[in-house]
C-alpha cells in the first residue's frame, strides 16, 4: 500500500499498483469464528437444519427487537423476500419504483408479471422524487416500492401521503438500510412492510439471506405461510407459496454477526470520516454524507465525480482499478437501461433525467471491517493527484 504523491506514481502510467491484493466493494463483515463454529456444532447436535429452526427464530426475535418492529420473517435472500412481500400485499398491474436501484427490486415485480414503472429520483438524495411518483400513476397502479438507497431514508411522509390519497400500497426495499433510522424511528417500521437483504456483501450478512419486517400481524402471518409453500400445519396448504426459508447455518451466521454489529458500524464510521475529510479537500468530487443525528450503518461510500473534476467518472474507475481498488459504478446504467426493461420501455430515459445523470457520476468505494488500515488515505491520494491543478 502506498500514498500517491504525483501522477507518475499512478499505476495507469506504469507505476506498481497501490495495493498488491484487490480491494473489493462488499467484502463481508464477519463476527467471531469461534462463536460461529460453536453454533454450527449446536446445529449438528440438534439435527435441525432448516424449516423455522431455533436459530432462525432467535435471529428473528433479535432483529425485531433491534428495529423495535413487531415481526421479522426471515427468508433465504432479499429477492425472494421482496417477491413474497409483493405477493402477500396482492400488488398487481403496475407498481412504481426507482430505476436507480439494484436490478432485484425491478425483477421481483417483473417475475410476478407486474409491470415495474420507473419514477425519477431526487439528484441530491438519490431516492424517489415524490413529484415524479405522482406523474407516473395510472389507473393500473396498485403500489409504490420506495428504496432507502445507500441506507438513507426515502421521503416517507410524502410517499405515504401519495399512497394514502390514491389508494396505493406502499412498501420499502430496505436492503441497504438495516440499522439505520429515519427521524428517530428505525427503518423497518415504515409502509406496509420493509424488506432487508442479508447478502454477503451487505453491512450485516447471513451468507445469503433477507427478511421482511412489519407491524402488521395478518401480513406477517401470511408471509410466514408463503415462505413455506403456504403450509398451515401438516397436509394443509392455504396459500400459493414458495420456498423462501432461511437455513439454520445462515441464522447462525446472522446471530454471530449481530453480536459484532457495533464493531462493524464503528469500523464503517471510522472509514467514512477519513473519506469525508480527505475527499472534502478535492474540488470536483462530492461524497454523499450521512445525517449523523440519525442511526447509520455507514456501509456505502458514494462519491460523485462532477464536471469540475478533470477526469471523467470512467477514467476515475479505470485509475482506481489499475491500483487494485475495485470501485463500482452502482447502479449504472439504471434498471431501465438493462435489457429486460429497455425492451419494455425503450424511451424511459426521457422521464428519468436525474437517474441518468446520477448513474453517470457515481463511484462506490470500498469500506468495511476487511479494509486494511490506512487504505482510505491511499485511495484518497489516488483521487487527489487526479484532481484539478495536479
Ligand atoms: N434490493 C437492493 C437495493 C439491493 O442492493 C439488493 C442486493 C437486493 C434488493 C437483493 O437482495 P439479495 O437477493 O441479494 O439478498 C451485489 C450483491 O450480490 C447484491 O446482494 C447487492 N444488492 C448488490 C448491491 O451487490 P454484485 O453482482 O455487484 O456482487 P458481486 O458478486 O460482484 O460482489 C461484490 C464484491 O464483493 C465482489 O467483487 C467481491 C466481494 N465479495 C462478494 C462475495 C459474494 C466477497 O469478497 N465475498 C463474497 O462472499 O451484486
Amino acid at each position: 500500500m502506498k500514498i500517491i504523491r504525483s501522477k507518475n506514481d499512478l499505476a495507469i502510467y506504469g507505476a506498481p499498483p497501490a495495493f498488491t491484493e484487490p480491494l473489493h466493494v462488499g467484502r463481508p463483515n464477519i463476527g467471531s469464528r469461534e462463536a460461529f463454529m460453536q453454533r454450527v456444532g449446536e446445529i449438528f447436535d440438534s439435527r435441525w437444519l432448516t424449516n423455522n429452526g431455533p436459530m432462525v427464530q432467535e435471529l428473528e426475535s433479535r432483529i425485531a427487537a433491534q428495529l423495535s418492529v413487531k415481526h421479522c420473517v426471515a427468508m433465504c435472500n432479499g429477492t425472494v423476500a421482496l417477491e413474497i412481500a409483493i405477493r402477500a400485499l396482492e400488488l398487481k398491474g403496475e407498481v412504481i419504483l426507482p430505476s436507480y436501484t439494484f436490478i432485484a427490486t425491478a425483477h421481483a415485480l417483473h417475475w410476478q408479471e407486474i409491470t415495474p414503472v420507473f419514477a425519477d429520483i431526487d439528484p441530491v438524495t438519490h431516492n424517489l422524487d415524490p413529484a415524479a411518483v405522482r406523474r407516473m400513476i395510472t389507473p393500473r397502479t396498485t403500489g409504490i416500492i420506495g428504496v432507502h438507497l445507500w441506507g438513507r431514508p426515502a421521503p416517507h411522509a410524502e410517499l405515504q401521503s401519495i399512497a394514502g390519497n390514491r389508494g396505493l400500497k406502499l412498501m420499502y426495499d430496505a436492503a441497504h438500510a438495516f440499522g439505520c433510522s429515519h427521524q428517530g424511528t428505525m427503518i423497518g417500521n415504515f409502509g406496509e412492510c420493509e424488506v432487508l437483504s442479508f447478502h454477503a456483501t451487505k453491512f450485516f450478512n447471513t451468507f445469503e439471506g433477507g427478511a421482511v419486517v412489519t407491524n402488521n400481524d395478518a401480513l406477517a402471518e401470511k408471509m410466514r405461510l408463503m415462505r413455506n409453500f403456504g403450509f398451515a400445519g401438516f397436509d394443509n396448504v392455504i396459500h400459493p407459496g414458495t420456498n423462501g426459508k432461511m437455513t439454520e447455518i445462515s441464522a447462525a451466521m446472522g446471530l454471530t454477526n449481530l453480536d459484532a454489529i457495533d464493531a462493524t458500524i464503528a469500523a464503517n464510521c471510522r472509514n467514512y470520516h477519513v473519506y469525508r475529510e480527505t475527499i472534502a479537500a478535492i474540488p470536483g468530487l462530492k461524497l454523499r454524507t450521512y445525517d449523523e443525528t440519525e442511526r447509520n450503518n455507514y456501509q456505502y461510500i458514494v462519491l460523485e465525480v462532477g464536471d469540475g473534476f478533470p477526469a471523467s467518472r470512467d477514467e476515475v474507475i479505470r485509475a482506481l482499478h489499475a491500483e487494485n481498488i475495485l470501485a463500482r459504478k452502482y447502479f449504472w446504467p439504471g434498471c431501465h437501461r438493462m435489457k429486460p426493461y429497455r425492451d419494455l420501455y425503450p424511451h424511459a430515459g426521457v422521464m428519468l433525467p436525474n437517474t441518468e445523470a446520477v448513474a453517470r457520476r457515481v463511484v462506490v468505494l470500498p469500506t468495511g471491517t476487511a479494509l486494511p488500515e490506512q487504505a482510505v488515505e491511499s485511495i484518497a491520494s489516488v483521487l487527489r493527484v487526479m484532481g484539478p491543478g495536479k
